[in-house]
């Protein structure tokens, strides 16, 4: 990349690859998980937890932060890394599908989307050239191109009819993100579950020319089979020596899969989020704290981890917490939920460095068939 910010991976074993992204605030280990801090915070957590559990990198929302703060205060405030305190790289998703999942409050037109705040219902217009900027004021490392990502069922008319518009818009945020040293565009590709609609995206954004690639427009409801069947072949249609970034993936098993297919980079609130309703997850799988047959239990939620609610809590007392709704619930499970995804993710990266992928899949579905004792 030309842009100051370089990738190199160090190591495959089939499809999968190991790397660092190194950027001026800092080098990303990929395959990298990225946790989500939509509004400016990883929801329960104080940004030097977060990276505590070894976390390189975030990722920040234009559509939330344009609505409230906006972008224009946070960069007046010296820029989200300063605002929210996290001084390591930032990827931020660019709006499209964030306006998208708005429903009925939006307009699509071919310059771009016009949607309702959700917040208080003033009117706003998404561009690729406002995202640019947008994204810019936050001061973003890795910004991402405007697309769109349809919402499903969707005919393969409409999938190819979205995928071109997002194609343009592509060209349109590459030319209004213009020279940036230090800082990466990625391009996402779009085309759903038909492999030539992806070719042609592939191919599209390969002749724009991008840092990075990512894959849109999965994780939308077609399963982790159709899911699969796309990683299969999509990945390859991308440049080798480009990091590629699956979008809003996912769960454990969704993410080792997407691993092995050639995926560098991932993000998902499902660990921030889930953690804040009382599920953990860990190598045995999922555990919902709420059930009563933790309550009498004084064993750690997952045995050596060295997450400080597995070090120093009992599995009584996160029940306990989580049914009364006390905030140290959200914090302690959150925490564990985001130590468990980067330890998964020091697992892979750790594999395919000595070649023994294959057996550490094994050993992961293996773990999980098990369940939770
Ligand atoms: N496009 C953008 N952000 C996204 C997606 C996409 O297709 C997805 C799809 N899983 C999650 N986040 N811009
Ligand atoms: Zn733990």
């Amino acid at each position: 990349m030309a842009t100051g910010i370089s990738f190199s991976v160090t190591a495959t074993d089939g499809a999968a690859r190991t790397g660092v992204i190194s950027t001026p605030r800092g080098e990303i280990r990929t395959p990298a998980f990225m946790p989500v801090g939509t509004a400016g915070t990883v929801k329960a957590m104080l940004p030097e937890s977060v990276a505590a559990t070894g976390a390189d990198i975030l990722l920040g929302n234009t559509y939330h932060l344009m609505l409230r703060p906006g972008a224009e205060r946070v960069a007046a405030l010296g820029g989200l890394h300063r605002f929210m305190n996290w001084p390591k790289p930032i990827l931020t998703d660019s709006g499209g599908f964030q306006v998208m999942s708005l429903g009925p409050l939006r307009k699509l037109t071919e310059e771009g989307v016009r949607f309702s705040s959700h917040l208080d219902g003033s009117k706003h217009m998404l561009t690729p050239e406002r995202s640019m900027e947008i994204q810019r004021l936050l001061g973003s490392d890795i910004v991402m191109c405007f697309d769109e990502c349809p919402a499903l069922p969707a005919t393969e008319a409409e999938v190819a009819r979205s995928m071109r518009l997002s194609m343009r818009w592509a060209q349109r945020s590459r030319d209004a993100f213009g020279d940036r040293p230090g800082h990466a565009l990625f391009g996402i590709m779009q085309g759903g579950v038909t492999r030539e609609l992806r070719e042609e995206s592939a191919e599209a954004l390969k002749s724009i020319g991008f840092d990075g690639y990512a894959v849109g427009g999965l994780a939308v409801g077609e399963g982790q089979e159709a899911m699969f069947g796309v990683l299969d072949y999509a990945p390859g249609f991308l440049p080798a020596d480009k990091p590629r970034y699956l979008m809003g993936v996912g769960k454990p098993d969704d993410i080792v899969g997407a691993v092995e297919r050639g995926i560098d980079m991932m993000d998902c609130v499902l660990p921030s989020r889930s953690g804040r309703t009382g599920q953990a997850w860990t190598a045995r799988g999922q555990v919902n704290l709420r059930n009563a047959r933790h309550r009498d239990d004084p064993r750690p939620l997952e045995d050596g981890c060295q997450c400080p609610a597995c070090r120093s809590y009992s599995r009584a007392y996160l029940h306990h917490v989580v049914k009364a709704d006390e905030i140290i619930g959200s914090m302690l499970l959150t925490w564990h939920n985001l130590h468990y995804y980067q330890v998964l993710m020091q697992g892979l990266r750790d594999a395919i460095a000595q070649g023994r992928l294959a057996a550490f899949v094994a050993d992961f579905h293996a773990a999980r068939a098990a369940g939770d004792i």
